[in-house]
């Protein structure tokens, strides 16, 4: 892009020092082993990111399903959003439904705009949830390359609870599961049978990735959706479904095209009481099952 070749300095600015002897955080790995940033409370200063992506006039898409019932997620998704979700930048939300009809009307701040994405639903939930993967390849080389920079591809049964930000992009992250980024490999519920495509050996492994949130440029996530989607439907020739359906490919993904950037698991917590010593800002939070008769899995 031509801001390439612009002047693209930063303005003075006061914050303090970064202390090359002191780390921001002791508790939590704030690096991989292949050098990308894990994103957490406290390791980066938001001023200077929003500077830097501002210079580039970036262009932000959140990307939602919303089948069937569950439509009624997008009020309470999209208002928080408009609170919680890259605010001051430019964001183009996409609702994928057979429901449209149905959605909510959100007011919008300046620069924001929400586009409804008519789409077949298919009769088994796991169906859903993974065609997502085809769907936003689809999009994203249809339309998304045309409109915006990066994507952030999200669950519908979550809610912004604090800022989520620039602090998050690079050409293609993932995000730590809530329940797994303590464990070990051999706990990470990943597709063992070999038969899968999603397979990955109990010797294998970095984290565990929730399907609820991940994301990149528009051409790191045609890469990994592309591939995703093509696993699966090489399994479905074979008569096999991974274990966690699109979460499992993602993981197989993430295993041999490692991310530039993780997100720590405030971008994927659940509403439990209180703060934790290391959950300090619960970001994206999802909304429990039994807060709702609307899933029945
Ligand atoms: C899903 C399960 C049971 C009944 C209905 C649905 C359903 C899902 C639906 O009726 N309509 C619909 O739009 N969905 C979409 O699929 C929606 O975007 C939803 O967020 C997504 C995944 O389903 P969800 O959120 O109910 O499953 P979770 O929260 O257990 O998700 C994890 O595991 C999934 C695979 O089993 C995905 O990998 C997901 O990304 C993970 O967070
Ligand atoms: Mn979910």
């Amino acid at each position: 892009r031509m801001e390439l070749l612009e002047d693209v300095s930063l303005k003075r600015m006061l914050y303090e020092k970064p202390d090359t002897l002191k780390p921001p955080r002791t508790d939590v790995l704030l690096v991989t082993p292949w050098l990308a940033p894990i994103v957490w409370d406290g390791s980066f200063n938001i001023d200077i990111l929003n500077a830097q992506f501002h210079q580039r006039h970036v262009r932000i898409g959140l990307t939602v399903f919303a089948i069937k019932k569950y439509i009624v997620f997008m009020k309470p998704l999209l208002e928080t959003a408009e609170k919680f979700f890259m605010v001051g930048h430019k964001v183009n939300y996409y609702v994928f439904t057979d429901r449209a009809k149905e959605m909510p009307n959100i007011t919008l701040a300046n620069g924001r705009q929400l586009e409804v994405l008519e789409v077949p639903s298919y009769k088994r939930w796991q169906d859903v949830s993974m065609r997502r993967m085809e769907m936003i390849r689809d999009y994203s080389q249809k339309k998304f390359i045309n409109e915006v920079d990066y994507l952030v591809c999200v669950d519908a049964d979550m809610k912004f609870m604090d800022e989520v930000g620039v602090e998050i992009l690079s050409d293609v992250f993932g995000t730590l599961h809530r329940a797994f980024y303590g464990a070990s490999r051999t706990q990470f519920p990943n597709e063992r049978r070999k038969a899968s495509a999603a397979y990955i050996p109990p010797d294998e492994g970095d984290f565990y990735y929730s399907g609820s949130i991940f994301g990149g440029t528009v051409e790191g996530v045609h890469k990994l959706t592309n591939f995703c989607h093509h696993e699966m439907l090489t399994d479905k020739e074979n008569n096999i479904e991974a274990i966690w359906h699109d979460e499992s490919y993602l993981n197989k993904y993430f295993l041999y095209h490692k991310p530039t950037k993780v997100l720590s698991a405030e971008y994927h917590w659940e509403n439990y009481p209180g703060v934790g010593t290391i959950i300090k800002k619960k970001r994206f939070v999802l909304i429990r099952k039994n807060d709702t008769a609307i899933r029945n899995k």
